[in-house]
């Protein structure tokens, strides 16, 4: 049979979700069924004097309301991130504020669930909030950042300083490194606050019945096993009384990888009401409700030599949090830090990082987590370098690259990278886009008064999350389990929990090339903790690193079982059979041969497997990675500027991407697609917008952009496979390279088309306005 790890086989999903007969939380109806509103701070900051419910309680469609003062301290609060244990953090600030399930006595950003009113039907749920009568006292706020830092700051938490926690990580010489410089270049970048925007927004369905006793939630959840986790801790339930489905989910992209207060506090009322509740975000709830991203203050310093060798990084990260720690935003703080070295081979690193309270939507995670802020300021950096030392940027880059040889390599920022062939990536996306012929064309159209940029950023992304320690405290390994029916047919049980990923058509390519099966015999089961044993979930680009390799490794289980059986119906050892075709034979041999599904019922006979054999073929594995999986990139973003508006036209984006071993290439073009769409989006056209007082003034989709069709170019794929060592896959985790890649191809071309005018730097996202107000204040007139 034909390798089916690497064909570009179609979607199974695509059928079923393209049709519509997908199933999201919304679609999901239980009889008697009740509605759920969330009454939501309208503040940044204030004291919540009085809540007087009367007026909706005595409306007949509303069927209660619950407070935080309802449900605390009968229940623990939301567990949040503590950093326990990481001797270089210096702030004491590591257990984390409580985080009440709705606000009792403060709220701390706008968009805090003050209350939840659960009525007969959507409408007078949301009805009812006005029959709510809420009395704040408002209190001074906090919203940026670096204010949030100084000590005449309001404090966020009462009991705690706003910096949760500041980290020092350098290697010995970096101060040796900065005076042998031959030169520096020292710049501040802001990566914008932004808003992760899943096609579907949260939502939940949750059933307490009180005759079993047993909760049900079906959620739009990343992270099903995580979601029953929460729903353990905080509501003192047990293991086998709580089940949790992801059904179709609409996109997550990390903020739905974390679980939700929210999704605890409709628990909560349902175990009060014993009665099945929904709730279904809308849009503008979202942008204040859901989490946010990306929110960082960088100064970025870079020493090198005059050929153009760097030779110690110096950057200070300063963090915004939010209100609270949500998901494991603080730690990666650190590991954006980390990332800053990005392909190359940089000695010598300082990082000084600072992660701080404000009074805004928390952050979490987003498609990148962290590292596109980190390779952000080093792709920018290595730009302004190549300007300084007028030295063509992927010439720069060339002599800098961590060499194929040289892994596993130990970065200076302390990752440790498993493979890569960084190199080469640059060298194919060079010749994809005809990079000499693109710079003639430049020098030409320039004399024509028109202003193309070509932007390259070289990039790596930690993905496959496994080996470290979770926030809970067990190893973030993935689970799988496969069993053959009497007939033949597998199915795959995963704990990954996919969001559109297309797991159901590539684990099932994995079973398919163990098993010798045709992948329409193989039924991929994912989401349900009902069903699903173990599971970490969907995030950090873990699917095919880790998940993928669990799948792999109950394949081989059974097919080393099966193996034996057929050798003991062929009455030879199983080291003498082979299985190819979906036929098990001894090659060469002129002896029967038995058919997969022939295989399949010898095990669940008495008479047709070794006596010694426990009955059945039903495997399971828990796999956990020897490393964290570091893909990788180079982009080439080709851009035109319009130079009386501002405006930047992307006209090109040629990737190559190294994600090791590709199983579905259709599949991984589309998570390019994706990834680059979103980082484009940020590169110039996103931002969260907040006013002096805490107030978001852009939280919906008519002010805040997302690309659509019409902004997103042309997309020039291609693949290099460097196998990675940690996994049997060679796989990668992929989804998120693109959106970390993108950004500074992007901004780098767009200051490279503007050099002529002397611009050096355009904070994100580059809006005709800013573009155009860098080339006036650059102050260089039209050059020709
Ligand atoms: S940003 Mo992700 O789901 O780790």
């Amino acid at each position: 049979m034909a390798n089916i790890i690497g064909a570009r086989v179609k979607r199974k999903e695509d059928h079923r979700l393209l049709t519509g007969a997908g199933a999201y939380t919304e679609d999901l109806q239980l009889p008697s069924m009740l509605w759920a509103h969330f009454i939501r701070s309208p503040h940044a900051h204030a004291r919540i004097r009085n809540i007087d419910t009367s007026a909706a309680l005595a409306d007949p469609r509303v069927v209660t309301v619950v407070t935080g003062k309802d449900v605390h301290p009968r229940y623990h609060t939301y567990p949040v991130l503590s950093l326990p244990g990481i001797k270089s953090i210096t702030a004491s600030n590591l257990e984390g504020p409580p985080y009440y399930l709705a606000a009792v006595d403060k709220v701390r950003h706008v968009g805090e669930v003050v209350a939840l009113v659960v009525a007969k039907d959507r409408y007078s749920a949301r009805d009812a909030e006005e029959l709510v009568k809420i009395e704040y006292d408002p209190l001074p706020s906090v919203v940026d950042p670096e204010e949030a830092l100084k000590p005449e700051a309001p404090r966020v938490h009462d009991d705690r300083p706003n910096e949760v926690l500041a980290w020092r990580h350098s290697t010995d010489n970096v101060a040796q490194a900065f005076e042998e410089a031959d030169v520096i270049i020292r710049e501040r970048f802001v990566n914008q606050r932004i808003h992760g925007v899943p096609m579907e927004p949260r939502a939940a369905l949750v059933h307490w019945d009180s005759k079993q006793p047993a909760l049900t939630v079906w959620a739009s959840t990343q992270t099903p096993h995580d979601l029953k986790e929460q729903m353990i801790e905080v509501l003192g339930l047990s293991e086998h009384n709580v089940r949790v489905v992801a059904p179709d989910v609409g996109g997550g992209f990390g903020p739905k990888a974390h679980g939700d207060p929210e999704y605890v506090l409709l628990a909560a009322a349902s175990m009060q009401l014993n009665a099945p509740i929904k709730w279904v975000a809308t849009r503008s709830e979202e942008f204040v409700g859901m989490s946010h991203a990306r929110g960082k203050v960088s100064h970025l310093e870079l020493a090198a030599t005059k050929e153009g060798r760097v030779t110690a990084v110096r950057l200070n990260h300063i963090a915004d949090l939010g209100a609270y720690p949500k998901g494991p935003e603080a730690r990666l703080a650190m590991t954006s830090a980390m990332i800053c070295v990005g392909a190359y081979g940089i000695p010598e690193a300082d990082l000084d990082v600072h992660a701080v309270y404000t009074h805004r939507t928390p952050e979490a995670p987003y498609r990148g987590a962290g590292r596109p802020e980190g390779i952000f300021v080093i792709e920018r950096g290595m730009d302004l370098l190549a300007k300084e030392l007028d030295m063509d940027p992927a010439e720069l880059r060339r002599r800098n690259y961590i060499l194929p040889d040289a892994f596993p390599y130990t970065t200076a920022g302390g990752d440790i990278y498993d493979s890569g062939n960084y190199r080469e990536a640059l060298e194919l996306a060079l010749k994809m886009c005809d990079y000499p012929a693109l710079r003639a064309e430049q020098t030409q159209l320039r004399s024509q008064r028109r202003y193309i940029g070509i932007g390259i950023s070289s990039w790596v992304k930690t993905g496959g999350a496994g080996p470290a320690a979770t926030d809970r405290g067990s190893s973030a390994y993935e689970w799988a389990r496969v069993n053959v029916d009497r007939a033949g047919k597998v199915t795959v049980y995963t704990g990954s929990s996919p969001q559109g990923q297309g797991i159901e058509t590539s684990f099932a390519q994995i079973a398919a090339q163990v098993l010798s099966v045709p992948i329409d015999d193989i039924n991929v089961v994912h989401g349900d903790t009902g069903v699903i044993a173990h599971g970490m979930g969907t995030y950090a680009s873990r699917n095919m690193a880790v998940g993928g390799p669990a799948v792999h490794n109950a394949a081989e289980k059974i097919r080393a079982k099966m193996l034996r059986i057929a050798g003991h119906r062929l009455d030879v050892s199983p080291e003498d059979v082979v299985l190819e075709d979906g036929v098990f034979r001894v090659p060469g041999a002129t002896r029967p041969e038995f058919a997969f599904a022939e295989v399949a019922r010898s095990a669940h006979r008495l008479d047709t497997r070794p006596a010694d054999m426990e009955f059945g073929l039903d495997e399971d594995f828990f796999f956990q990675p020897k490393g964290l999986t570091y893909n990788s990139g180079t982009y080439v973003a080709l851009v035109e500027v319009d130079i009386e508006t501002g405006d930047v036209d992307l006209r090109k984006l040629f990737c190559v991407d190294d994600q090791g071993t590709v199983v579905n290439p259709i599949i991984v073009e589309g998570q390019v697609h994706g990834g680059a769409t979103q980082g484009l989006g940020q590169a110039l056209y996103e931002q969260i917008v907040y006013d002096e007082h805490g107030q978001l003034i852009n939280g919906s989709l008519m002010d805040y952009a997302i690309p659509t069709a019409e902004m997103v170019p042309s997309f020039v794929t291609a693949f290099i496979e460097t196998p990675s060592p940690v996994n049997p896959l060679g796989a990668k985790g992929m989804g998120e390279g693109p959106t970390v890649g993108t950004p500074p191809a992007v901004v780098n071309a767009v200051v490279d088309a503007l050099a002529p005018f002397g611009v050096r730097h355009i904070e994100m996202p580059l809006t005709p306005e800013r573009v155009h107000r860098a080339i006036e204040s650059a102050g260089k007139p039209s050059p020709v």
